[in-house]
């Protein structure tokens, strides 16, 4: 785009306005990607067009109908057509623009609610995304950007539908910018160090998530979708495989194995070690320690 804006050009020129035709194949295509890898800077401009920003690294100035915004990764912008930005004092920026044309979307979905446009105030159009669904977006948009690159009726349907399951990801995985709630990722991680603190002690869930304002069910679930397991699932095999090093190298009596893997009961606990590994604490121990 070898046009160039000043600083003071902005008051008295219109700003650029990007054509459709030269970022879509055609009239029938409803979605196209703009990578910028780097995003350089770019003169004020509004568009034909409506466009997804999503930030993957590096930092710069968004300047969005005059309002600043210093963005880097996870910053998720919801531009309008006839919103005016650039970008200024860039930084190894790397984003993706998912461009679409309103009037052209055919599959019958919420798109006002999902794709939120001009009747929607900006603040509601600026989003964080979590770093665990920047994860689970990255292939969606690679998957996209091939899909709008091809002009065929099947890539056309295909391209809407990976547009479809791309804003309904965001949902998923966005979150308000100036939200005390944690990233999933932290989540995840502040969860899997107070597990390991818990060993010898009960964990309660409850406790945990007042502490840190996170809602239990929503932690559960996570958990679940990352590793596979139930929180407790996790814990107890935490605890046997803490119980099964100190038998190896431990010289205290089971009992004492018991209440330091959190069991009160070493009855309960040989009966629990037993079916999950196929033999009782005393013969493992005997196999290593004589
Ligand atoms: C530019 C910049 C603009 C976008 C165009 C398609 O590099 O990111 O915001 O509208 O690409
Ligand atoms: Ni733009």
């Amino acid at each position: 785009m070898g046009v160039c804006l000043h600083a003071g050009d902005a008051d008295t020129m219109p700003p650029l306005k990007l054509q459709h035709q030269d970022y879509f194949l055609t009239d029938q295509q409803v979605v196209s990607v703009a990578e910028r890898h780097p995003q350089p800077v770019f003169p004020l401009h509004h568009h034909e067009f409506d466009e997804l920003v999503i930030v993957w690294r590096g930092n710069g100035l968004h300047l969005w109908n005059d309002v600043p915004y210093r963005i880097t990764c996870g910053d998720l912008f919801y531009v309008n057509a006839r919103d005016r930005h650039s970008y200024e004092s860039v930084n190894g920026l790397e984003l993706d623009n998912i461009l679409f044309m309103r009037d052209r979307l055919r599959l019958p979905a919420d798109w006002p609610a999902l794709l939120p446009g001009s009747g929607v105030a900006q603040p509601e159009r600026y989003w964080r995304l979590s770093m665990l669904g920047m994860d689970a977006l990255r292939c969606k948009v690679d998957a996209l950007a091939q899909e709008s690159m091809k002009s065929d009726p099947i890539s056309l349907q295909l391209a809407e539908a990976l547009l479809l399951q791309l804003a309904l990801l965001l949902q998923r995985y966005r979150h308000r910018p100036d939200s005390a709630e944690l990233a999933d990722a932290q989540q995840m991680d502040l969860l899997m160090l107070a597990l390991r603190g818990s060993i010898a002690t009960p964990f309660q869930l409850e406790a945990f998530c007042a502490r840190h304002q996170l809602t239990p069910r929503t932690l559960r679930a996570l958990f679940k979708q990352q590793t596979g397991m139930s929180i407790s699932q996790y814990l107890r095999q935490l605890r046997l495989c803490n119980a099964m090093a100190l038998l190896r190298h431990g010289r205290g009596s089971i009992g004492e194995v018991a209440a330091a893997c959190g069991f009160e009961d070493s009855n309960y606990f040989s009966v629990v070690f037993n079916r999950a590994f196929g033999v009782a604490p005393r013969d493992y121990r005997q196999r290593f320690q004589g």
